[in-house]
């Protein structure tokens, strides 16, 4: 009964999207068990078609997969259904959705509180992505929350929208100067997401455990990444949710024993989107090269990347952290037409030399990199379909990845097309 879980291995936008609907066909269910609409997931179709998928599982353009929202995703209804309403506009099927009525709902105040606090936060924000992400899965937390379920029963929904809203417009209006929510109007706006979305709420844990018994593949896709965790990533700069693989349990249902490889996916170099540190960043032509080549833009945002050289530091927790079995590594193409290219291996802070992530925050904001330094290669790569096809340096470089991140590299990403990769195990 296997269950595979996907996790990014950085600060996300690793390319998680694209492996997801590589495994497409290997796989019968794939689901989201974290994160919401603040996820940016791009995928290529073989022809040539491009979708930019925010809360539906990238597994959506594999035709025969069952595509599922877990109990650990945060759900817009309005995003889900525009969502919904694009993908069927462009035939892909979309009653394959499930979604967890244990999943929490985006709200109007949410979404307000997450754009005021990032302004009120000044020079100290997280660059968060304004969904309202964090104030979601704070009343989650809090026992405040209000569920797809909720939707199912309007008394109820309206009982916890008063109960909510009566101390959320107290913190809005006098707090932060903006204007109330109007109970009536909220309650109306979900009483019609709750007809849209009503065919699709189901109990998705029961459906998954009954696909494991059957031996079906479920793939559990991350968003965002092992840097951007709640517990394990650089606090305060993440999301407000466990993308690591514990967080693939807690937000599907499915339990640990029933996952039998952990895929961890990497780009070739280093990005990293909103505020927080990150050793490696580059403010010269290497970091815009990156940049312009990897079109480094969010993918819900738009906001630029900022871009780095490859830390192996960070890629080895991420192997450690989830138990990462096998690496993808994506975007080698990117790095063609560089002189020389970087890993970086160690961090010097504070004079000492440290090989793995330091203990505390203070620490990695002052990590210093030391870097190895490679030949580039100016080839174009992206026709390279094995290993034996790629310039002799970008194999050294690959090989040199491989070994100091401790997993091996399992497929190279050498385009956004679903076929441009290197297959190596
Ligand atoms: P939030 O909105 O509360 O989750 O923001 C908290 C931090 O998490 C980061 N974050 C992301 N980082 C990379 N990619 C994400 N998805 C989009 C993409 C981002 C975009 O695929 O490109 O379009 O800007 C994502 N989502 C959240 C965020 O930058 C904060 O640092
Ligand atoms: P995700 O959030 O991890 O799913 O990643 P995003 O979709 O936000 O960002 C990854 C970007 O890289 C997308 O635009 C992909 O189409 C693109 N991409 C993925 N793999 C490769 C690759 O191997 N080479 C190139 N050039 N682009 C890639
Ligand atoms: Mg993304």
């Amino acid at each position: 009964m296997p269950a595979i879980v996907l996790i990014g291995a950085q600060w996300g936008d690793e390319g998680k999207g694209k492996v997801t609907d590589l495994l497409g066909d290997r796989v019968d269910y794939v689901v989201r068990y974290s994160g919401g609409n603040n996820a940016g997931h791009t995928v290529v179709t073989p022809d040539g078609q491009k979708y930019a998928l925010h809360l539906m599982p990238s597994g959506a353009l594999s035709p025969n997969a069952v595509i599922v929202i877990g109990n650990g995703v945060v759900v817009d209804p309005k995003v889900l259904l525009t969502e919904i309403d694009g993908l069927a506009e462009r035939g892909v099927d979309v009653s394959r959705l499930r979604i967890s009525g244990d999943a929490h709902l985006i709200m109007p105040h949410h979404r307000a509180l997450d754009r005021v606090v990032e302004r009120y936060l000044g020079s100290a924000r997280i660059g968060t992505t304004g969904r309202g992400i964090g104030p979601t899965y704070g009343d989650k937390v809090a026992r405040t929350g209000i569920r797809v379920q909720d939707l199912l029963d309007p008394g109820i929904l309206r009982k916890k929208l008063e109960l909510v809203l009566r101390e959320k417009n107290q913190i809005l209006v006098k707090v932060y100067n903006r204007k109330a929510l109007d109970v009536d109007a909220v309650h109306e706006e979900y009483l019609a997401y709750a007809e849209r979305l009503r065919p699709y709420i189901a109990e998705t844990r029961a459906i998954l455990w009954d696909a494991l018994d059957r031996g079906d593949t479920v793939l559990l896709e991350g968003a965002q990444a092992t840097m951007l965790d709640m517990d394990h990533g650089t606090y305060p700069f993440v999301t407000s949710s466990n993308p690591t693989v514990g967080g693939a349990c807690v937000g599907s249902g499915i339990p640990p024993t029933a996952i039998s490889q952990v895929i961890g996916v990497t780009k070739a170099y280093t990005t990293r989107v909103g505020s927080g540190p990150f050793p490696t960043e580059l403010f010269d032509d290497n970091g815009a090269h990156l940049r312009k080549i990897g079109a480094e833009y969010g993918t819900t945002t738009g906001r630029e990347r900022r871009c780095g050289w490859f830390d192996a530091v960070v890629a080895r927790y991420a192997v450690r952290l989830n138990g990462i079995t096998d690496l993808v590594v994506t975007k080698l193409d990117v790095l063609s037409g560089m002189d020389k290219v970087r890993i970086c291996v160690g961090y010097e802070i504070d004079g000492e030399r440290h090989d793995d992530m330091p203990m505390t925050q203070t620490a990695i904001h002052h990590a210093k990199p030391i870097y190895e330094e490679l030949d580039g290669w100016w080839e174009d790569i992206s026709k390279a379909r094995s290993e034996a096809e790629l310039p002799e340096n970008a194999r050294r470089y690959l090989a040199r990845l491989e070994e100091l991140c401790r997993a091996k590299v399992s497929v190279v990403g050498v385009g956004p097309g679903r076929e441009e990769n290197i297959v190596r195990h």
